[in-house]
Protein backbone atom coordinates (compact mmCIF):
# COMPACT_ATOMS: atom_id res chain seq x y z
CA UNK A 1 0.00 0.00 0.00
CA UNK A 2 1.39 3.23 -1.03
CA UNK A 3 0.45 4.89 2.16
CA UNK A 4 2.87 2.64 4.65
CA UNK A 5 5.59 4.38 3.13
CA UNK A 6 5.97 7.51 4.98
CA UNK A 7 3.66 6.43 7.70
CA UNK A 8 6.20 6.56 10.63
CA UNK A 9 7.78 10.24 9.87
CA UNK A 10 4.58 11.56 9.31
CA UNK A 11 3.77 10.14 12.74
CA UNK A 12 6.96 11.38 14.26
CA UNK A 13 6.70 14.81 12.87
CA UNK A 14 3.34 15.08 14.14
CA UNK A 15 4.29 13.85 17.62
CA UNK A 16 7.52 16.44 17.64
CA UNK A 17 4.97 19.30 16.67
CA UNK A 18 3.16 18.33 19.27
CA UNK A 19 5.52 17.71 22.16
CA UNK A 20 6.95 21.25 21.22
CA UNK A 21 3.87 22.90 21.31
CA UNK A 22 3.09 20.95 24.40
CA UNK A 23 6.79 21.76 26.14
CA UNK A 24 6.24 25.87 25.47
CA UNK A 25 2.93 25.35 27.50
CA UNK A 26 4.33 24.21 30.56
CA UNK A 27 7.59 25.41 30.44
CA UNK A 28 5.54 29.11 30.52
CA UNK A 29 3.60 27.96 33.36
CA UNK A 30 7.11 26.81 35.15
CA UNK A 31 8.29 29.88 34.70
CA UNK A 32 5.63 31.98 36.14
CA UNK A 33 6.39 29.51 39.44
CA UNK A 34 3.16 27.87 40.41
CA UNK A 35 5.30 25.04 42.83
CA UNK A 36 5.17 21.51 42.68
CA UNK A 37 1.39 21.35 40.96
CA UNK A 38 3.20 22.74 38.14
CA UNK A 39 6.38 20.01 37.88
CA UNK A 40 4.12 17.12 38.18
CA UNK A 41 1.87 18.08 35.27
CA UNK A 42 4.89 18.69 33.22
CA UNK A 43 6.26 15.16 34.59
CA UNK A 44 2.68 13.15 33.37
CA UNK A 45 3.00 15.80 29.80
CA UNK A 46 6.59 15.57 28.93
CA UNK A 47 6.88 11.51 29.90
CA UNK A 48 4.40 11.34 27.00
CA UNK A 49 2.98 8.72 25.31
CA UNK A 50 1.99 7.81 22.04
CA UNK A 51 0.17 10.87 21.08
CA UNK A 52 -2.83 9.53 19.76
CA UNK A 53 -5.49 12.02 19.63
CA UNK A 54 -3.48 15.48 19.14
CA UNK A 55 -2.18 13.56 15.87
CA UNK A 56 -6.02 12.66 14.81
CA UNK A 57 -7.18 16.55 15.82
CA UNK A 58 -3.96 17.58 13.24
CA UNK A 59 -4.78 15.02 10.63
CA UNK A 60 -8.58 15.45 10.54
CA UNK A 61 -7.43 19.29 9.92
CA UNK A 62 -5.19 18.43 7.11
CA UNK A 63 -6.79 15.89 5.40
CA UNK A 64 -9.89 18.75 5.76
CA UNK A 65 -7.59 20.74 3.73
CA UNK A 66 -6.57 22.99 6.51
CA UNK A 67 -3.03 23.85 7.65
CA UNK A 68 -2.72 21.61 10.65
CA UNK A 69 -1.02 24.32 12.11
CA UNK A 70 -3.92 26.20 12.94
CA UNK A 71 -5.63 22.91 14.77
CA UNK A 72 -2.05 22.65 17.80
CA UNK A 73 -3.95 24.58 20.31
CA UNK A 74 -6.78 22.05 19.97
CA UNK A 75 -4.43 19.38 19.98
CA UNK A 76 -2.50 19.96 23.18
CA UNK A 77 -5.79 20.85 24.99
CA UNK A 78 -7.05 17.01 23.96
CA UNK A 79 -3.81 15.83 25.31
CA UNK A 80 -4.23 17.77 28.68
CA UNK A 81 -7.47 16.40 29.49
CA UNK A 82 -6.24 12.94 28.58
CA UNK A 83 -3.06 13.67 30.51
CA UNK A 84 -5.25 14.37 33.52
CA UNK A 85 -7.75 11.49 33.09
CA UNK A 86 -4.52 9.04 33.38
CA UNK A 87 -3.40 10.77 36.39
CA UNK A 88 -6.63 10.79 37.97
CA UNK A 89 -7.60 6.85 36.95
CA UNK A 90 -4.46 6.07 38.81
CA UNK A 91 -5.33 7.46 41.67
CA UNK A 92 -6.12 4.56 44.81
CA UNK A 93 -9.49 5.87 44.63
CA UNK A 94 -9.68 5.09 41.17
CA UNK A 95 -7.96 2.06 39.81
CA UNK A 96 -5.16 2.27 42.02
CA UNK A 97 -2.16 2.08 39.76
CA UNK A 98 1.53 2.33 40.73
CA UNK A 99 3.04 2.74 37.40
CA UNK A 100 2.09 4.88 34.15
CA UNK A 101 4.13 4.01 31.03
CA UNK A 102 6.92 2.70 32.84
CA UNK A 103 7.58 5.21 35.16
CA UNK A 104 6.12 5.78 38.93
CA UNK A 105 2.38 7.17 38.40
CA UNK A 106 2.19 10.80 39.45
CA UNK A 107 0.47 10.43 42.51
CA UNK A 108 3.62 7.61 43.65
CA UNK A 109 6.11 10.61 42.36
CA UNK A 110 4.08 13.47 43.95
CA UNK A 111 1.83 12.25 46.55
CA UNK A 112 -1.78 11.90 46.36
CA UNK A 113 -3.21 15.43 46.71
CA UNK A 114 -0.60 17.20 44.40
CA UNK A 115 -1.35 14.53 41.60
CA UNK A 116 -5.32 15.46 42.29
CA UNK A 117 -4.67 19.14 41.54
CA UNK A 118 -2.19 18.64 38.70
CA UNK A 119 -4.77 16.70 37.19
CA UNK A 120 -7.30 19.42 38.14
CA UNK A 121 -5.11 22.31 36.68
CA UNK A 122 -4.33 20.38 33.10
CA UNK A 123 -7.60 19.98 33.01
CA UNK A 124 -8.50 24.13 33.16
CA UNK A 125 -5.36 24.38 31.37
CA UNK A 126 -6.46 22.72 28.35
CA UNK A 127 -9.60 25.51 27.97
CA UNK A 128 -7.28 28.07 28.60
CA UNK A 129 -4.90 26.69 25.65
CA UNK A 130 -8.14 25.95 23.52
CA UNK A 131 -9.70 29.40 23.88
CA UNK A 132 -6.05 30.89 22.39
CA UNK A 133 -6.26 29.16 19.06
CA UNK A 134 -6.12 31.95 16.17
CA UNK A 135 -9.54 30.80 14.73
CA UNK A 136 -12.97 32.17 14.33
CA UNK A 137 -14.84 33.05 17.45
CA UNK A 138 -17.28 30.79 16.28
CA UNK A 139 -15.05 27.95 15.56
CA UNK A 140 -13.28 28.32 19.07
CA UNK A 141 -16.42 28.29 21.25
CA UNK A 142 -18.07 25.03 19.47
CA UNK A 143 -14.63 23.50 20.01
CA UNK A 144 -14.68 24.45 23.69
CA UNK A 145 -18.50 22.84 24.06
CA UNK A 146 -17.62 19.98 22.26
CA UNK A 147 -14.55 19.43 24.59
CA UNK A 148 -16.35 19.46 27.35
CA UNK A 149 -19.26 17.66 26.73
CA UNK A 150 -16.77 14.83 25.22
CA UNK A 151 -15.12 15.01 28.88
CA UNK A 152 -17.25 15.70 30.99
CA UNK A 153 -20.76 14.22 32.40
CA UNK A 154 -21.77 13.57 29.00
CA UNK A 155 -18.55 11.78 28.31
CA UNK A 156 -15.61 10.66 29.70
CA UNK A 157 -16.83 11.07 33.31
CA UNK A 158 -19.72 9.35 32.77
CA UNK A 159 -17.91 6.44 31.64
CA UNK A 160 -15.65 6.55 33.97
CA UNK A 161 -18.05 5.93 36.69
CA UNK A 162 -19.76 3.22 34.59
CA UNK A 163 -16.21 1.39 34.84
CA UNK A 164 -15.77 1.54 38.34
CA UNK A 165 -19.44 0.24 38.70
CA UNK A 166 -18.10 -2.71 36.77
CA UNK A 167 -15.60 -3.71 38.84
CA UNK A 168 -16.60 -7.14 41.06
CA UNK A 169 -20.11 -6.73 38.85
CA UNK A 170 -20.82 -8.47 36.18
CA UNK A 171 -22.06 -6.23 33.37
CA UNK A 172 -23.89 -7.23 29.89
CA UNK A 173 -22.08 -6.80 26.72
CA UNK A 174 -24.19 -3.74 25.46
CA UNK A 175 -22.89 -2.38 29.02
CA UNK A 176 -19.59 -2.56 28.39
CA UNK A 177 -19.97 -1.37 25.03
CA UNK A 178 -21.92 1.93 25.96
CA UNK A 179 -19.45 2.57 29.20
CA UNK A 180 -16.25 2.34 26.43
CA UNK A 181 -18.06 4.38 24.10
CA UNK A 182 -18.17 7.12 26.64
CA UNK A 183 -14.92 6.30 28.70
CA UNK A 184 -12.45 5.81 25.69
CA UNK A 185 -14.88 6.88 22.44
CA UNK A 186 -15.92 10.34 23.21
CA UNK A 187 -11.88 11.63 23.94
CA UNK A 188 -11.26 10.09 20.23
CA UNK A 189 -14.63 11.25 18.96
CA UNK A 190 -13.49 14.54 20.06
CA UNK A 191 -9.79 14.77 18.63
CA UNK A 192 -11.16 14.00 15.09
CA UNK A 193 -13.79 16.76 15.79
CA UNK A 194 -11.87 19.60 16.72
CA UNK A 195 -9.81 19.02 13.76
CA UNK A 196 -12.70 19.34 11.40
CA UNK A 197 -13.76 21.99 13.40
CA UNK A 198 -10.40 23.94 13.14
CA UNK A 199 -10.91 23.31 9.47
CA UNK A 200 -14.01 24.08 8.90
CA UNK A 201 -15.34 21.10 7.22
CA UNK A 202 -18.64 20.55 5.90
CA UNK A 203 -21.59 17.99 6.91
CA UNK A 204 -20.20 14.84 5.37
CA UNK A 205 -16.23 15.34 6.95
CA UNK A 206 -17.27 15.60 10.43
CA UNK A 207 -19.89 12.74 10.01
CA UNK A 208 -17.24 10.31 8.37
CA UNK A 209 -15.17 11.43 11.00
CA UNK A 210 -17.43 10.56 13.36
CA UNK A 211 -17.79 7.25 11.73
CA UNK A 212 -13.92 6.61 12.01
CA UNK A 213 -13.45 7.61 15.51
CA UNK A 214 -16.07 5.84 17.26
CA UNK A 215 -14.68 2.44 15.37
CA UNK A 216 -11.55 3.18 15.80
CA UNK A 217 -12.37 3.80 19.74
CA UNK A 218 -13.98 0.88 20.08
CA UNK A 219 -11.22 -1.06 18.25
CA UNK A 220 -8.64 0.69 20.62
CA UNK A 221 -10.61 -0.25 23.51
CA UNK A 222 -10.63 -4.41 22.68
CA UNK A 223 -6.74 -4.24 22.04
CA UNK A 224 -6.15 -2.49 25.37
CA UNK A 225 -8.34 -5.37 26.88
CA UNK A 226 -6.40 -8.35 24.80
CA UNK A 227 -3.05 -6.12 25.89
CA UNK A 228 -3.99 -6.59 29.17
CA UNK A 229 -4.29 -10.30 29.27
CA UNK A 230 -1.67 -11.34 26.21
CA UNK A 231 0.40 -7.87 26.37
CA UNK A 232 4.30 -7.35 27.64
CA UNK A 233 4.12 -5.46 30.64
CA UNK A 234 7.36 -4.02 29.93
CA UNK A 235 6.55 -2.52 26.69
CA UNK A 236 3.06 -1.43 28.30
CA UNK A 237 4.72 0.19 31.37
CA UNK A 238 2.19 -1.09 33.23
CA UNK A 239 1.52 -4.17 34.78
CA UNK A 240 -1.08 -6.72 32.92
CA UNK A 241 -4.16 -8.53 34.57
CA UNK A 242 -5.29 -5.84 36.30
CA UNK A 243 -8.78 -6.66 34.85
CA UNK A 244 -8.35 -10.33 36.09
CA UNK A 245 -7.71 -8.55 39.46
CA UNK A 246 -10.20 -6.56 39.61
CA UNK A 247 -13.21 -9.01 38.26
CA UNK A 248 -13.74 -6.84 35.41
CA UNK A 249 -15.79 -7.47 32.83
CA UNK A 250 -13.84 -6.73 29.34
CA UNK A 251 -14.50 -7.93 25.90
CA UNK A 252 -12.16 -10.61 26.83
CA UNK A 253 -14.10 -11.79 29.88
CA UNK A 254 -17.41 -12.02 28.31
CA UNK A 255 -16.04 -13.29 24.28
CA UNK A 256 -12.57 -14.96 24.98
CA UNK A 257 -9.18 -13.91 23.12
CA UNK A 258 -10.33 -15.15 19.72
CA UNK A 259 -13.56 -13.30 19.42
CA UNK A 260 -12.05 -10.04 20.65
CA UNK A 261 -9.72 -10.07 18.30
CA UNK A 262 -11.91 -10.56 15.18
CA UNK A 263 -14.04 -7.46 16.90
CA UNK A 264 -11.17 -5.80 16.94
CA UNK A 265 -10.58 -6.44 13.54
CA UNK A 266 -13.97 -5.91 12.46
CA UNK A 267 -13.95 -1.92 14.21
CA UNK A 268 -10.91 -1.50 12.83
CA UNK A 269 -12.28 -2.19 8.86
CA UNK A 270 -15.47 -0.48 9.76
CA UNK A 271 -13.48 2.84 10.73
CA UNK A 272 -11.06 2.44 7.80
CA UNK A 273 -14.27 2.00 5.53
CA UNK A 274 -15.61 5.44 6.99
CA UNK A 275 -12.89 7.57 5.51
CA UNK A 276 -14.02 6.82 1.40
CA UNK A 277 -15.18 10.20 1.38
CA UNK A 278 -11.71 11.60 1.61
CA UNK A 279 -10.60 9.75 -0.86
CA UNK A 280 -6.33 9.11 -0.62
CA UNK A 281 -6.33 12.28 1.24
CA UNK A 282 -6.97 10.07 4.45
CA UNK A 283 -4.63 6.93 3.72
CA UNK A 284 -2.29 8.07 7.03
CA UNK A 285 -5.69 7.89 8.67
CA UNK A 286 -6.04 4.20 7.45
CA UNK A 287 -2.66 3.30 8.62
CA UNK A 288 -2.77 4.71 11.97
CA UNK A 289 -5.96 2.86 12.69
CA UNK A 290 -4.11 -0.56 11.21
CA UNK A 291 -1.67 0.38 13.36
CA UNK A 292 -3.28 0.45 16.62
CA UNK A 293 -5.62 -2.92 15.93
CA UNK A 294 -1.51 -4.07 15.90
CA UNK A 295 -0.05 -2.11 18.75
CA UNK A 296 2.03 -3.56 21.37
CA UNK A 297 1.78 -0.86 23.52
C1 LIG B 1 -10.53 10.02 35.69
C2 LIG B 1 -12.55 11.10 34.67
C3 LIG B 1 -11.49 10.11 34.60
C4 LIG B 1 -11.43 9.31 33.52
C5 LIG B 1 -10.40 8.32 33.28
C6 LIG B 1 -8.81 7.48 30.36
C7 LIG B 1 -9.50 6.91 31.53
C8 LIG B 1 -10.73 7.57 32.02
C9 LIG B 1 -9.00 5.86 32.16
C10 LIG B 1 -7.73 5.22 31.79
C11 LIG B 1 -7.86 3.77 31.85
C12 LIG B 1 -8.06 3.19 30.52
C13 LIG B 1 -7.46 1.88 30.26
C14 LIG B 1 -8.78 3.82 29.64
C15 LIG B 1 -9.03 3.34 28.32
C16 LIG B 1 -8.45 4.29 27.36
C17 LIG B 1 -7.01 4.05 27.25
C18 LIG B 1 -6.56 2.79 26.67
C19 LIG B 1 -6.22 5.00 27.66
C20 LIG B 1 -4.78 4.98 27.42
O1 LIG B 1 -4.62 5.71 26.25
P1 LIG B 1 -3.28 5.65 25.40
O2 LIG B 1 -2.93 4.21 25.13
O3 LIG B 1 -2.25 6.26 26.45
O4 LIG B 1 -3.43 6.54 24.23
P2 LIG B 1 -0.83 6.94 26.21
O5 LIG B 1 -0.01 6.53 27.39
O6 LIG B 1 -0.25 6.45 24.92
O7 LIG B 1 -1.09 8.41 26.20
Amino acid sequence: MIYKMNFDSVLKQYADVINEALNNILNEKQAEGYGKTVSSMSYSIKNGGKRIRPVLTLEFCRVCKTDFEKAIPFACAIEMIHTYSLIHDDLPCMDDDDMRRGLPANHIKFGETIALLAGDALQTLAFETLFKAELEPAAICRAGEVLARAAGISGMVAGQEMDLENEDNQINPEQLQQTDLLKTGRLIECACALGCIAAFANADAEKAASDYAKNLGLAFQIVDDILDVEGNSELLGKPTGSDGENLKSTYVSIFGIKKAKEMAAEHTKRAINALAVFGSEANFLRELAENLYLRER
